[in-house]
């Protein structure tokens, strides 16, 4: 059985579901900051349980917290069609990053119930630890652990600014789960998004057809130079740690301008130590993050970056040590899934064009096991990342529109 047109989300309960959401960890400026594993965080899984338990949703936790709302389906032996997407956000995040893909998964459930729809197969909603990475340092890690990219004892021991681990923030919340966090069968994975970018605003397009994934770098550099006097230390004897980190970030906006627009280099994070104003500082911590479509340029960054930074830092007199923190090959998704979302775009009416993702996103991971496909809705000027960043009432729909014909086609196949 497919589901035909005529069976609708509710679009209203939508976007107050997802308003209700925003409310925890709301920031003045109109955005939130839910950081992972945080009691802000706690509050929007305690939400998200209360919700799914409403609907009749058994839901289970693993080791690294990821969240798994579980609605049975006629056939116990079939794999579960899976969808969802992260409640973490940035420290200045957006109300939609990640959470209307949670929420809409939600509203799928609802619309099911409502409907009185037993799907073939059973569908489970998943909320993903930390998929910002803005805590801990590692992005996409919940998903990350599930599909094997990280083991669970490496992601314990990482530690936020304040030196807390994971392992320590887990237990904190009362989210270390009893369930392994480790791959289970299942038949395929939904994630609705924001675009993030520009595209689909600018195009027009109401739905985004996501196809894949680009490359991603990531490194935490520290460099060493020397604390010393602001006013007696002449030039010639200065090594200055900040200076050098000016050098290397002016190199890595070099390197992102020399790829065309496809180029992506961040410096996003920075400490200067000592911090104070009449010392010339003696160390700085920063992270690095290069991103491209064409995965031979970030195998070709990663490869030459490190030797031609250091040599950079030590021509200010200073040291570097540079950790690759890890590499995401770029990510095709899976095409029947992509198909999925393409006919449900049109069987819908819907204009939309194919697209690669520029944001890391759980989907990137979990398309390494399991069939994997995104959807896209466009978000004001491509703001992300911002607490700024805002969709319509209908995009959201539309998208959600689109993940219920996708997931419940997949789900009766
Ligand atoms: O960095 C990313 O792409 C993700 O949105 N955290
Ligand atoms: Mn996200
Ligand atoms: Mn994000
Ligand atoms: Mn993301």
């Amino acid at each position: 059985m497919s589901t035909s047109t005529n069976q609708r989300i509710n679009g209203t309960r939508l976007w107050s579901t997802l308003m209700a959401m925003a409310e925890i960890g709301a920031t003045p400026k109109g955005g939130v900051k839910r950081l992972t594993l945080t009691e802000v965080d706690k509050a929007g899984r305690q939400r998200f349980t209360e919700w799914c338990e409403a609907l009749g949703l058994k839901v289970r936790v693993d080791a690294i917290g990821n969240m798994f709302a579980r609605r049975d389906g006629r056939d116990p032996t079939r794999k579960p069609v899976l969808l969802g997407s992260h409640l973490d956000s940035q420290p200045t995040g957006g109300k939609f990053d990640g959470a209307l893909g949670v929420i809409a998964g939600l509203e799928v459930m609802r619309t099911l119930n409502d409907l009185g729809i037993t799907t073939e197969a059973p569908i489970e909603l998943v909320n993903w630890t930390d998929e910002e990475g803005s805590r801990f340092g590692h992005s996409l890690m919940g998903s990350g652990v599930w599909a094997g990219v990280y083991t669970q004892d490496k992601v314990y021991g990482l530690k936020d600014l304040d030196g807390v681990t994971v392992g320590e923030a887990l237990d904190s919340i009362g989210y270390k789960g009893e369930h392994p966090a480790k791959p289970f069968p299942a038949d395929a994975y939904f994630e609705l998004h924001i675009e993030q970018g520009p595209f689909l605003e600018r195009e027009g397009k109401q739905i985004g057809i996501v196809t894949g994934a680009q490359a991603q770098v990531w490194y935490d550099a520290v460099i060493t130079g020397q604390d010393a006097h602001a006013g007696t230390t002449p030039p010639s004897t200065r090594k200055d740690a900040l200076v050098a980190a000016a050098r290397v970030i002016a190199k890595v906006d070099e390197m992102m301008r020399a790829r065309g627009d496809d180029g992506r280099g961040t410096v996003g994070r920075l400490q200067v130590f000592p911090n104070s104003c009449n010392v010339v500082p003696g160390e700085v911590r920063f992270s690095i993050e290069f991103r491209h479509p064409d995965g031979a340029e970030i195998e070709g960054i990663a490869k030459s970056f490190p030797a031609e930074v250091k040599a950079l830092v030590e021509e200010s007199g200073c040291s570097l040590e540079l950790k690759e923190l890890f590499v995401i090959a770029a990510q095709p998704f899976d095409k029947e899934c992509v198909d999925l979302v393409r006919q449900a775009a049109a069987r819908l009416g819907y204009p939309a064009r194919e697209i690669i993702s520029g944001a890391g996103h759980d989907a990137v991971y979990v398309a390494r096991l399991i069939p994997t496909a995104m959807i896209f809705t466009p978000c004001k000027d491509g703001l992300s990342h911002n607490e700024a960043e805002s969709i319509l009432p209908e995009e959201a729909e539309v998208g959600c529109q689109v993940l219920f014909e996708a997931v419940v086609a997949r789900a009766n196949r």
